[in-house]
């Protein structure tokens, strides 16, 4: 009798995505296009705010894994999976998860997000996106397994498409986000602020039908009326309703849908004083006047210009009184509150501050909506900051998407009136390059506000020799005089350098951190942090070309380079502590220079 060996099949365990780099990297290939869909003046089909499931994941498990399939324990395996989506812990969308367990408190890594959602049938004539209004660095989205979408840049909207993923009933959204800081990346990996991680905006899924308005930008003319340019997403001739307060006019876009219309109003301008909103709505109307799509919002008018070397708003000269703010809270991170926002906008108005400098990255959008309501006027940057891969193909690419979504983004507000393109970065050719790149994006998508960019000032001889300065609209310059180095007499040597633009200072200040209630005030004490704002007030008042001011800064802000003993991990320039209750002394020298008379 022969004797028949069964066959035994051991189990076998692929150990080679171990090695698979690829598995973490591949996705990066296809970055969500920055105007795929934007959400502004539309409301969320579903929020998905609230809770999500949770992990750290800093050794990249999940990517080389493939996590994402959610497959669970499946036949076969040999051994439990190292993730389990139900039973981890949940994080509340939008935060920092920094600021969700003090184990996390200076975590840089990649973090997964789980969540399910119901949905009923998606019809046929439409499209469904998941929008994200930013999250803090590379983002990955799965939905039900599948890869739909990777974006690259912290902090901006991007929307990513998912139509073809959700399917009627329950829909698994999985989200990697990873706040890694690369070189490659906009900012790069060395910065003077704190570096939070996750989900920190809100995010929302919208449905909307395949004939829908794509974007649309009101603005004032030269001669007073409004300029509309509205864009559908699809070619061909369509109808458009829009009603600005209590007018109406039916139009008509061109062949390509696009509509580009100077409408018969004269509005009533948004000012400082009067920050003046229209209810503005845009209908997309179908053959027989139906409308098939519609996006509201409320909008001001006004006009931003220089004339010799002085900023003007609605042809009234005005001294840009700012200040400057990072997004940065000791509790909330990135993810302020409305209340938090109110009392930045309160701080200002008390200081006798008109602009705020939202530091040094976008914030979120909804500053710029409270701007508009409340008459403070905004200077909104990205993250060009220091030293960047200025000659790297993707990093400028980076640079000028990020700027071109803060662009769609906020075009709408009349509270912003200069978008920044740098902050302190070594003039090279590169630089230079990279600079005229992002500077002609800007114009071309908007050329209704002013360009600004901290440039370099040669401190060997008190001049402004940075090219830069040839780009820009205004030149602003950051100066610490009286802190970092002495020689605050040559400021007015320095900004009579720049003849033919504008000039700004930027930045300025010193740190403190306690009263010393003593004769000669020694650094890091609030009475020396006010003498230097004194000193350079006494300075600045006789510079007949400075255009604005924005002392460094509002308030005390995480950042873990700054190690020493009065700093332990917090930048001290604040007018006001990281508290934002106790004001410095420091903070009635700003008002006294911001009360007086210009
Ligand atoms: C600067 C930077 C700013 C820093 C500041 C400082 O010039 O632009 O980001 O935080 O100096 O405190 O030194």
């Amino acid at each position: 009798m022969s004797m028949q060996h069964e066959s035994k099949t051991t189990p076998t365990f692929d150990y080679g995505y171990l090695h698979d780099h690829s598995r973490v990297t591949r996705f990066r290939e296809t970055p969500v296009a920055p105007d795929l869909f934007l959400p502004h003046g539309r409301s969320t089909t579903l929020s998905l705010e609230g809770r999500w499931h949770f992990a750290i994941d800093p050794f990249n498990s999940g990517l080389r894994g493939e996590w994402y399939r959610d497959q669970g324990e499946s036949e076969g395996d040999v051994g439990p999976p190292d993730y389990d989506f139900d039973n981890w812990d949940t994080i509340s969308v939008p935060s920092c998860w920094n600021t969700y367990h003090d184990a996390y408190a200076y975590y840089e890594g990649a973090g997964w997000y789980v969540r399910t959602i119901e949905i009923g049938p998606v019809e046929g004539s439409t499209r469904a996106f998941l929008s994200f209004e930013g999250t803090s660095g590379e983002t990955i989205v799965f939905v039900n397994g599948e890869f739909a979408g990777y974006h690259d840049n912290g902090g901006v909207p991007f929307s990513v498409n998912v139509t073809s993923h959700l399917r009627s009933g329950s829909n698994r959204i999985i989200v990697w986000v990873d706040n890694s800081r690369r070189s490659d990346a906009v900012p790069g990996d060395f910065f003077d602020w704190f570096n939070y991680g996750g989900i920190f905006r809100h995010v929302g899924l919208y449905i909307i039908p395949n004939l829908s308005i794509h974007s649309y930008f009101f603005s004032l003319t030269d001669d007073d009326r409004v300029a509309g340019t509205v864009d559908v997403s699809e070619a061909g001739v369509h109808q458009l309703r829009v009603t600005i307060g209590a007018d109406t006019w039916i139009l008509e876009t061109d062949n390509n849908g696009h509509l580009d219309s100077k409408l018969p109003i004269k509005p009533h301008q948004w000012s400082l004083y009067d920050p003046y909103l229209y209810d503005i709505t845009v209908e997309l109307m179908d053959s027989d006047g139906n409308t098939v799509d519609a996006v509201r919002d409320s909008i001001g008018f006004r006009r931003i210009s220089i004339k010799d070397t002085h900023v003007y708003l609605n042809d009234q000269r005005i001294f840009v009184k700012g200040v400057a703010v990072h997004e940065d809270h000791p509790e909330r991170g990135r993810t302020l509150t409305t209340e938090d926002r109110l009392k930045i906008i309160a701080h200002c108005k008390e200081l006798g501050a008109n602009t705020i400098r939202l530091a040094h990255y976008p914030h979120d959008p909804e500053m710029s909506r409270l701007a508009d309501q409340y008459g403070v006027l905004l200077w909104e940057e990205i993250p060009v900051y220091w030293h960047l891969q200025f000659n790297n193909e993707v990093t400028i690419d980076r640079a000028r998407r990020q700027m071109q979504a803060l662009i769609l983004r906020d075009r709408n507000r009349a509270s912003v009136v200069m978008w920044s393109i740098g902050n302190e970065n070594p003039d090279s050719d590169g630089r230079l390059r990279f600079m005229k790149t992002i500077a002609d994006g800007v114009r071309g998508t908007d050329p209704t506000r002013l360009i600004t960019a901290a440039c370099l000032v040669d401190v060997s001889d008190f001049t402004v020799t940075d090219r830069l300065a040839d780009v820009v609209d205004v030149v602003s310059l950051n100066q610490y005089y009286g802190w970092y180095y002495p020689g605050i007499d040559s400021v007015p040597e320095i900004l009579s350098s720049v003849a033919d633009k504008p000039v700004m200072i930027s930045e300025f200040g010193a740190g403190a951190d306690f009263v010393c209630n003593c004769a000669d005030p020694p650094k890091w004490s609030e009475e020396y942090q006010a003498r230097v704002y004194a000193d350079q007030f006494t300075v600045l008042k006789e510079c007949d070309n400075l255009a604005g001011t924005f002392p460094w800064l509002l308030y005390d802000f995480a950042s873990p380079r700054r190690l020493n003993s009065h700093q332990r991990g917090i930048n001290r320039k604040g007018l006001v502590d990281r508290s934002r209750d106790h004001k410095k002394l420091a903070f009635d020298e700003v008002r006294r220079w911001y009360t007086q008379e210009f």
